[in-house]
Parts: C-alpha cells; sequence; structure tokens
C-alpha cells in the first residue's frame, strides 16, 4: 500500500524540483520589492527589522550601539583586576544606548541579585524530565515554568493600558537575566555534577556568580565567562533567536514565552547549538585520527570526509557575515593570552587555517570563514567545563541580554504585531505565466 508518508515524498520532491527550474530562470525577477530568489531562500539581504542595540556589518562584524568588540573591551567596566568587560555594562550599552560608569553597572549588578529568587515549582520542573534530558530544553522548560511570574501577564489580565506595556516587559526583563544563571546552573550541577548544587554568591558579578554556582572559581574563567556573556549577547535583530523573540513578542506575548521561542531556535544545529557540534566534531576527529593534535593535512582530510558525508562544517560559515568572525576573534586572543599551548584549542587554529580555503573551492559557500561558535567550546573545555551538551545554554543566558533589551524597545515604540505576506509555488506558477496578479490586496 503507498503510504501518506510515500505520497508525501513524490509530491516534494516534485515541487522541489519545480522551485529549482523556476528560481533558475525567474530568481531575479521581482514580486513587490523583493526577488523571488529571496522569499524562497531564507529571506537574506531583505531589510525588513528594527532592531536598535547592534548592528552587523558583513566585513567588519558587530559593533553594540556603534561599538565593536576591542572598543567594548577597552571601554566597558571591568570586575576588580579584571580584564574582560562586565556583561551589565554591555547591557546598559545596548538599552540605553550610552557607555556606562562603574556606578551604572553597579547598580545593575545588585538590582539584578535582588531580582534573582527562582521559585521552587521551577526546580520541580526540571527535576520531573529524565536526566537525560538535552540541557537545552531543561532550560526552555524552566523558562517556560518562571513564565508564572510575569508582571506583564498578569498586568495585561488585569486590564494594562498600552502605554503602560514597557514597563512591565522591562521588569520582565530584568528579573529573567537576575534568574537564568541559577537555573542554568541548576540544569548543570543536576545533570553532570550528581544534583551537588551551589549556593549563589551575593558578592560576585552576574557573570562572576554564574561561573561560580557552575562551579568553576578559576579567576581566569570567571574572566572568560565575563568576555563570553559580553560577546554572545546580541548579533543585531534577523538572527533566528533574535528574530524569533521579537515575533512572538510582537503577539504581545510576555518576555517569558518569547524567549523560550528565541531559546528553541537557538537550540538548532545551524544556531547556536553549532557551539556543540564543533566540539563533537573535533572530539570525533581526535578519536577517529588516535591522536591528540592532528596534523593539517589529517583536518583536511576529515573536512573533505564531513563535506562527502553531506552534512556541514561546524563552527564556519554565516548568512550575514563575510569574514572572520570578531566574536571568533575575541576568543582566539582570550587563548592566545591564556593557553597557548593547549593541544585542542591549537587545533582549533590549525582548523581555522585548513578550512576556508577547502569551503572557498567547493563555489556555492558565501563565507568560508569561522563564526563565534568554531572557537568557545575549547576555551571551555581548557577549564574543565568538558559538558558539550551544555554549551548552547550559556550561549542562551547571554543571548537573553540583547533580545530581551530589544523587546524592551520593540513595547516602547509600539511595534504592531509582525505578519508579513506569504504566497504558495501554485501562485508563483501562475503569476509567471501572467495569470495571476500577485500584489492583489
Ligand atoms: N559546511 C558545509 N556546507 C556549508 C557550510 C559549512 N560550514 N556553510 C554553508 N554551506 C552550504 C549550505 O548548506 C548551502 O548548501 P546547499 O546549497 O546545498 O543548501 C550552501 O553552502 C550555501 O550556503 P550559504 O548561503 O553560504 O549559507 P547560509 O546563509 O544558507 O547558511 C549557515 C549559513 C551558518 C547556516 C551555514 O554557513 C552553516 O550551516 N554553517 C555551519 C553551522 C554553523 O556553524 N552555524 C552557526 C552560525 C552562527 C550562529 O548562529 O551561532
Amino acid at each position: 500500500m503507498v503510504t501518506i508518508k510515500d505520497r508525501f515524498k513524490v509530491k516534494a520532491d516534485t515541487v522541489a524540483a519545480e522551485i529549482k527550474d523556476l528560481l533558475k530562470e525567474h530568481g531575479n525577477k521581482k514580486i513587490g520589492e523583493v526577488t523571488l530568489s529571496q522569499i524562497y531562500q531564507g529571506m537574506r539581504g531583505i531589510t525588513g527589522l528594527v532592531s536598535e542595540t547592534s548592528l552587523l556589518d558583513a566585513k567588519e562584524g558587530i559593533r553594540f550601539r556603534g561599538y565593536s568588540i576591542p572598543e567594548l573591551q577597552k571601554s566597558l567596566p571591568k570586575a576588580p583586576n579584571g580584564s574582560e568587560p562586565l556583561p551589565e555594562g554591555l547591557f546598559h550599552l545596548m538599552l540605553l544606548g550610552e557607555l556606562p560608569n562603574e556606578d551604572d553597572v553597579h547598580h545593575i549588578t545588585a538590582n539584578w541579585q535582588r531580582r534573582s529568587h527562582v521559585p521552587n515549582h521551577v526546580f520541580a520542573a526540571i527535576e520531573a524530565l529524565p536526566i537525560s534530558t538535552h540541557p537545552m530544553t531543561q532550560f526552555v522548560i524552566a523558562i517556560m515554568a518562571l513564565q508564572t511570574e510575569s508582571q506583564f501577564a498578569k498586568q495585561y489580565g488585569e486590564g494594562m493600558n498600552k502605554k503602560d506595556y514597557w514597563e512591565a516587559v522591562f521588569d520582565d526583563t530584568m528579573d529573567l537575566i537576575a534568574r537564568l544563571p541559577r537555573v542554568a546552573a541548576y540544569i548543570y550541577r543536576r545533570k553532570y555534577k550528581n544534583e551537588d548544587h551551589i549556593h549563589p554568591n551575593g558578592l560576585l558579578d552576574w557573570a562572576g556568580n554564574f561561573a561560580h554556582m557552575l562551579g568553576y572559581e578559576d579567576e581566569t574563567f570567571h574572566e572568560l565567562m565575563r568576555l563570553y556573556m559580553t560577546i554572545h549577547a546580541d548579533h543585531e535583530g534577523g538572527n533566528v533567536s533574535a528574530h524569533t523573540t521579537h515575533l512572538v513578542g510582537s503577539a504581545l506575548s510576555d518576555p517569558y514565552l518569547s524567549f523560550a521561542a528565541g531559546m528553541n531556535g537557538l537550540a538548532g544545529p545551524l544556531h547556536g547549538l553549532a557551539n556543540q557540534e564543533v566540539i563533537k566534531w573535533i572530539l570525533e576527529m581526535r578519536h577517529e585520527l588516535g591522536v591528540e593534535l592532528p596534523s593539517k593535512e589529517q583536518i583536511d582530510a576529515y573536512v573533505r570526509k564531513t563535506l562527502n558525508e553531506g552534512k556541514v562544517v561546524p563552527g564556519y560559515g554565516h548568512a550575514v557575515l563575510r569574514k572572520t568572525d570578531p566574536r571568533f576573534t575575541a576568543q582566539m586572543e582570550f587563548g592566545k593570552k591564556h593557553m597557548p599551548d593547549d593541544p585542542l584549542v591549537q587545533t582549533v587554529w590549525n582548523i581555522y587555517d585548513t578550512v576556508p580555503p577547502i569551503l572557498q573551492s567547493l563555489g556555492k559557500i558565501k563565507n568560508p570563514w569561522p563564526n563565534v561558535d568554531a572557537h568557545s567550546g575549547a576555551l571551555l573545555v581548557h577549564y574543565g567545563l568538558v559538558e558539550y551538551e551544555f554549551y548552547t545554554v550559556l550561549f542562551g543566558v547571554s543571548r537573553s541580554l540583547g533580545v530581551l533589551a530589544s523587546l524592551c524597545w520593540d513595547r516602547a515604540l509600539g511595534f504592531p504585531i509582525e505578519r508579513p505576506k506569504s504566497v504558495t509555488t501554485e501562485l508563483v506558477k501562475s503569476w509567471l505565466d501572467g495569470k495571476d496578479e500577485i500584489w492583489g490586496d
């Protein structure tokens, strides 16, 4: 018997072939302001969003309110004796568009400490999951459990005036950012450290306290967390986690619902999950070759094998960037300063020397250079944080800073519900045949 699944496969193959031909011939044809290729291929190059907190230049990389990562490393306040920026300062900059001073940053640290209480039912919700559950799934479920605390949802239910939306979103934003390190550390210690949980330290900054609750007391690891939480925070508005948070928030779903949705997007291997995939891929390569420090020739062969198996090389490529990601470079600098002889870190650098020319030679990959995820795992492994399935949770805690600051702006500016128009391939074909007006109403 031909099943519905078999029939779907036949249909899908037919339509995929039709679309391929259609784009070959008419890809550059415009429907409205954009081309057919753009609507079929991930909306690349379409400017369709406002995001105030940061801006991505294809050649330069990310700027947060005009400041590059090296500029932030110079200008943002640091922890005592530290040299990496405090993420509290970046949040201040993204929210207000102004560089903070030391007092501004201390104010945010204290504010987040005050708001950091996590109700017991959130831990119970995590505990209800099998221990094998992926940390990102546990993270999203914990955020959803925290939604009981939403001021926005409560006040909306009581009939809030739309002029007051921004304030409830601001309060939820601050509460949620304050609570995430506790939730994330709980998931980590539950899954990997025998449920041996660590109490927060109220004397530490947000990232330092997070490192402490994870169980890492080395001061250079705390510095790494400050850098990590800063550079992963935002990447303008169109990436999957930022766009999803913004989209879901546009329905006036509260910040907990919106951020949880964004985190489901971050959990995809082409987005944030790539940070776990990179280390998994390197460890598998080392295992297969039986060496700790593969030669560039060995890496070359392994990359080609990965491509031949129809897989992506994780940590390489980007939808917008067209050069080495400055977030990769910032981590490389950290590695050179703190662990230049670490074989895993050296392997990351050898991969950096090897992969781009191979990807470039394929002729179809628009950006052969490394992205943020190509480097982060090796630094974490150096300090003993080897449980790579947890890495995307770290990314997610950081990403809260940018996407939630943006959400405050969305509501303060009264942005409407997002609702782009879509078309069907049937309609496109009939339009190409001159039978249909695609922009009817
Ligand atoms: N390895 C192998 N193939 C790759 C590739 C890579 N690293 N990067 C792109 N390609 C392929 C694409 O899959 C696509 O192939 P098809 O035409 O067969 O579908 C082709 O090259 C063209 O893709 P592109 O236009 O250059 O890239 P996209 O904008 O479509 O995708 C990205 C961007 C990041 C999803 C892609 O480069 C990728 O899959 N990279 C590996 C995963 C990764 O590192 N993701 C993390 C990104 C950063 C983040 O969000 O955290």
